[in-house]
């Protein structure tokens, strides 16, 4: 008899960040991760993890859409379903349901976690198997104070956590904005990588002004600075300056990564988990963006332990991630809910090497700040 799926829970968990994390569009006190536990007929729990980020205020997925439209929708077209085909079950999900990228990516790590603990291999190995055991991983300012921003970076450098930084900028005045980050860069000098990310919060008129300015003051990346939807204006920019542009909110999936370089874009790519419905589609994108010429990058939706693991094991399949990592969102939660905290060390994050996704659940802290009502 295959295995099949029996049951799948979903659960909210709220953890406080170390400090308030201030974007364009929100300001973050606290993480929810939505938690999926699925359990298989063999006995095999496999586990995922699906977070945004400020409620609504990210994208069109929140936490608790995303936790009710798993319940309602996805989870019963998999109960049931044998668990040995990721890619079925994957074209299964997209065949059915719409959207909720970020819903169908947290139950594509659980049916992988699975599948790699029933084999004995981690989800890399599943993949093909690692190239990189250790991945580079950077910090990002977002307090919002300059000073504070600067005393943060420092500390994390000299701890040897962190050498490259990246600001979020476009809640304030775009001058105040350009004044901060330049301060920051100053502090810092040549021994580290300072990077902005505007998570959309300019037009183009106002980029163009921004990121010439930024690019006089030696910041080496441009994230996101205009809207999503407004690709020629991100392709304009992209030949306009030297200093290179990072697509993030604009490319979701292969097919945006397809349309963006077709169109004549120049610079990276973001990838993330969230956005892809999971590692398959991430790194479909990142293939994509390969045969284009397109560098790479490692996003986080600021995911809790589990979904960081679950991108480290895509991205260290990668031959080349040529703007690294930004996989800390661990680290900006005051607590997490496995027994074992990653390891953070040389500016960068180790792979783990257990079966699946490497990590477990801690009962007891899961307990505590799982939402109980
Ligand atoms: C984003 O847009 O990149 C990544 C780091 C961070 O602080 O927020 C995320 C989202
Ligand atoms: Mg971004």
């Amino acid at each position: 008899m295959p295995e099949v799926i029996e049951r799948i829970e979903t659960h909210l968990v709220d953890l406080p960040t170390i400090r308030p994390h201030r974007l364009s569009m929100t300001t973050m006190a606290c993480q929810t991760l939505v938690l999926v536990r699925m359990h298989h007929s063999d006995g095999v729990e496999g586990l995922g993890e699906a977070t945004t980020i400020g409620g609504l205020s990210y994208g069109a997925e929140s936490p608790e859409s995303i936790k009710c439209n798993i319940d309602t929708y996805l989870a019963p077209l998999l109960i049931g379903q044998p668990s040995a085909s990721v890619n079925a079950l994957r074209a299964r999900m997209n065949r059915h349901v719409r959207g909720n990228a970020i819903a169908k990516s947290a139950l594509e790590t659980a049916l992988l976690d699975a599948q790699g603990k029933r084999q004995g291999l981690s989800i890399a190995d599943l993949l093909g198997g690692a190239r990189h055991n250790h991945l580079p991983v950077l910090w990002t300012l977002a307090s919002g104070d300059t000073h504070q921003d600067i005393d943060e970076a420092l500390q994390r450098f000299d701890d040897r956590r962190h050498c490259d930084f990246k600001i979020k900028i476009g809640a304030n005045a775009v001058d105040d904005d350009v004044r901060h980050v330049a301060a920051i860069k100053a502090a810092l000098g040549e021994r580290a990588s300072v990077r902005v990310d505007v998570n959309q919060a300019w037009n183009e008129t106002t980029a163009v002004r921004g990121i010439a300015a930024l690019q006089d003051a030696g910041i080496d990346l441009i994230e996101q600075a205009i809207s999503a939807r407004e690709m020629p204006g991100l392709v304009r920019l992209s030949q306009r300056f030297q200093v290179p542009m990072l697509a993030d909110e604009a490319v979701q999936d292969a097919c945006d990564g397809f349309t963006l370089a077709a169109n004549g874009f120049s610079g990276a790519y973001a990838l993330k988990l969230a956005k892809s419905c999971g590692i398959g589609g991430a790194l479909e994108l990142a293939h994509v963006a390969q045969a284009a010429g397109i560098s790479l990058y490692g996003g986080t939706m600021l995911e809790g332990t589990i979904g960081t693991v679950a991108s480290l094991h895509a991205w260290s399949t990668l031959p080349e991630l040529a703007w690294g990592t930004e996989m800390f969102g661990p680290l900006l939660l005051r607590d997490d809910i496995m027994t074992e905290p990653l390891r953070y060390h040389d500016f960068g994050v180790d792979l783990p090497c257990g079966p699946g996704l490497g990590v477990q659940l801690d009962e007891d802290k899961l307990a505590h700040y799982r939402r109980k009502h």
